[in-house]
């Protein structure tokens, strides 16, 4: 089926005679000494990819034919403990590999090799990923580890099967048919994390249930746990502060109440009865009116804690959102999660990770990034990136986020002078953490494409990727993708990728360019509406944020006004300190900056921003264009699911770009500048 639901795993025939051919002659079969649950999935992969790529059957041998693809680790296999790589293997770590190009026994092989099983599995996919790219598989010789510890992703599922921000459908999780009935789309799903490295997951809403802690739904998580344990995938659950309370029977949820800590010791040790590789806990707490530590006048730390040192024993960790802001509070938004846990460091169990948004206020489709990153040297933050695209136009708007995710990681705090990328405060290298990770909330869903827009797949695996080495490049990470999911046409390729690189940017015009955020439609949060006003808090408004009036635009952050730029180091400071200097991605972030200010292309602020709504709605015009010129190369079921969402994607950056200039035209009382035709 041409669906999409095959995802980058869909193993199509190669055409190109020549590298058929070779390939054909360097893997003619694999030789697997021992068996355990893992190597069988890897062994199965191989063959299934052969299979499609190119129309050949391999055996599994316990002998070496010429063209032999050796799977193993140094204890499973005699023939891979035999060729002097344990110095190599060494540095590799649990979840590393090497794949290279040998000659055994006069038999030219490629040896796919690691110290455990799951980095045979990972090893297996990178392989695959070489054929599906076309890439020579003569001499290889990689190395690969994983850069980050914990890489999850984060379901907003409810267990009612709704999701929060979801656009794919409903949640995979069939709770009411666990745990006997093991739907075959959990092992597609738990395979294709596995072929971007992912190693965990998070299966319920941080606006937690506390239900999902009780015994008939543990047993239910062990279910999914046994489906997943074979591709290297942990579970995690949402624990609702106030769990104790709800479901423990405790008049009380104080993390320093004896008991409290004493339910949780018992709570974690039961779950570990059932799942006894259980991962940890995510939470949200405080936040958005989800229980926690603060309602009984303790900090998060406490709160963190009080888990922490119930699942140490176990290994397991935490994961504790700084995803806080009160309207009670007379504070930008922005400030409201440094001012709450910079204090903290320093006072976290070990086992605990504070999890931070890539921006200080929420998944919008431009941030700088956020002030914690570099101002918790003693506690190890780790990332959360949003995968479902709440406010880039749903699953509707063709948006392939790695530009924004790299843009973040690789933006440099100064922490510790120049190089102090957000990636290395990630990553654990600026202050030796052990404990890191990266989080991405899930955009899937049960479609039958998984993601309801082909092109979002893009983003999940692009997460996937960037986990495993930060330091990718959006267009490698493209290229992969489009290569393994639609052609290797070069002219495909190169089309999708111009396409898929420039799609955020002209998101980010369509919708808040010049640094502009949050002025999306109330609640739903699709759409525009910079006229956002009167609501239950300040901060849930569009006015709070673009702050437009007779004089100019944008929320000054700067020491004049909140001062959240001061949460940042100097040399970041120094940046976006002025209109003047500000780079104009950010200016209005930073700074309310009058209609008439001078631009860099020499127009006023008021014909830039114009001239900023009208290119992005035109680029969207452009990216169907290209769809449409390589019509001939892509399967007609993806090709027209496609097509509509662009058009409707059209329809809404025209949508955007009429609001949002007819809107803010009231406050700057300027003419559409000319050349620009007017907005109807
Ligand atoms: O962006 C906001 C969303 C909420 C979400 C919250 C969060 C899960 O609108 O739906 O709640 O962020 O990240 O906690």
């Amino acid at each position: 089926s041409e669906d999409g639901y095959r995802l980058w795993m869909r193993y199509d025939k190669i055409t190109t005679v020549a590298v058929a051919k070779k390939y054909q002659s360097l893997a003619t079969s694999v030789l697997l000494e021992k068996e355990s649950a893992t190597f069988v999935i890897a062994q199965k992969e191989l063959q299934l990819a052969l299979q499609g790529l190119l129309q050949t059957t391999i055996p599994v041998t316990k002998t070496i034919q010429p063209g032999a693809i050796v799977l193993g680790t140094a204890s499973s296999s005699s023939i891979i403990s035999s060729l002097g790589i344990s110095e190599k293997l060494k540095a590799l770590g649990k979840e590393g590999f090497v794949i290279f190009s040998v000659v055994i026994k006069n038999k030219p092989c490629t040896v796919i090799a690691a110290n455990h099983d799951i980095g045979v599995l990972y090893g297996t996919f990178h392989f695959i990923r070489l054929l599906q790219t076309q890439q020579s598989i003569e001499k290889l010789s990689v190395v690969s580890k994983p850069a980050i510890g914990h890489r999850l992703l984060n379901h907003w599922d409810n267990l009612d099967r709704t999701v929060e921000r979801g656009y794919a459908g409903f949640s995979l999780w069939d709770w009411h048919k666990l745990p006997d009935y093991i739907d075959p789309r959990y092992i597609a799903y738990a395979r294709a994390n596995a072929s971007i490295g992912i190693n965990g997951t998070v299966l319920t809403n941080v606006n937690a249930n506390a239900q999902v802690l009780t015994v008939p739904y543990l047993k239910k998580v062990a279910a999914l746990a046994n489906v997943f344990r074979p591709y290297g995938i942990k579970v995690y659950l949402t624990a609702r502060f106030s769990a104790p309370v709800e479901i423990g029977g405790l008049t009380t949820a104080d993390p320093l109440d004896s008991a409290v800590q004493a339910w949780w010791k018992k709570k974690v040790d039961e779950i570990y009865t059932y799942i006894p590789d259980f991962g940890g806990f995510l939470v949200k707490a405080n936040s958005e009116g989800q229980p926690g530590p603060q309602n009984y006048d303790r900090n998060h730390a406490d709160g963190a804690n009080v888990l922490a040192k119930a699942l140490a024993p176990h290994n397991g960790i935490v994961m504790w959102r700084a995803f806080v802001y009160s309207n009670e509070v007379p504070e930008d938004r922005a400030k409201q999660a440094y001012n709450e846990f910079k204090p903290l460091d320093g006072t976290f169990e070990k086992n605990v990770l504070v999890q931070v948004k890539n921006g200080p206020i929420d998944f919008q489709p431009r941030e700088p990034f956020h002030p914690l990153f570099g101002a918790m040297p003693k506690t190890p933050l780790m990332m959360e990136f949003q995968l479902t695209q709440e406010y880039l136009g749903f699953a509707t708007h063709l948006v392939y986020l790695a530009p924004l995710f790299k843009e973040c990681l690789d933006a440099d705090t100064y922490a510790k002078g120049k190089g102090s990328t957000v990636s290395r405060v990630i990553d654990g290298s600026l202050e030796n953490h052990t404990l890191t990770g990266i989080a991405g909330v899930a955009n899937i869903g049960n479609d039958r494409n998984w993601t309801g827009h082909p092109f979002a797949q893009a983003n999940w695996y692009a997460l996937g990727r960037l986990a495993w080495n930060p330091s990718l490049s959006s267009e490698t990470i493209a290229e992969e993708w489009i290569r393994a999911t639609f052609s290797n046409n070069e002219n495909v390729v190169s089309t999708l990728k111009n396409v898929m690189l420039a799609s955020r940017e002209v998101t980010v015009r369509y919708m808040t360019p010049l640094g502009l955020h949050h002025i999306m439609g109330w609640n739903h949060h699709y759409g525009p509406g910079p006229w956002i006003k009167d609501k239950p808090r300040a901060d849930w408004t569009s006015v709070y944020y673009h702050q437009a009036d007779s004089l100019g635009i944008g929320f000054n952050r700067t020491a004049t006004g909140s001062k959240a730029l001061l949460q940042y180091t100097p040399e970041v400071q120094k940046i976006y300190s002025t209109p003047a200097d500000c780079p104009e991605e950010y200016l209005l972030w930073f700074n309310h900056v009058g209609w008439n200010h001078r631009m860099k292309s020499g127009r006023t602020l008021w014909d830039e921003l114009c001239h900023h709504y009208y290119a992005g709605a035109d680029s969207v015009q452009w990216i169907q264009q290209q769809w449409d010129s390589i019509h001939n190369h892509i399967d007609e079921e993806r090709y027209q699911q496609v097509k509509a969402l662009l058009a409707i994607q059209y329809q809404e950056a025209i949508w955007w770009r009429n609001a949002c200039v007819l809107y803010f035209q009231t406050f700057s009382k300027r003419d559409i500048p000319t050349g620009l035709p007017k907005p109807d």
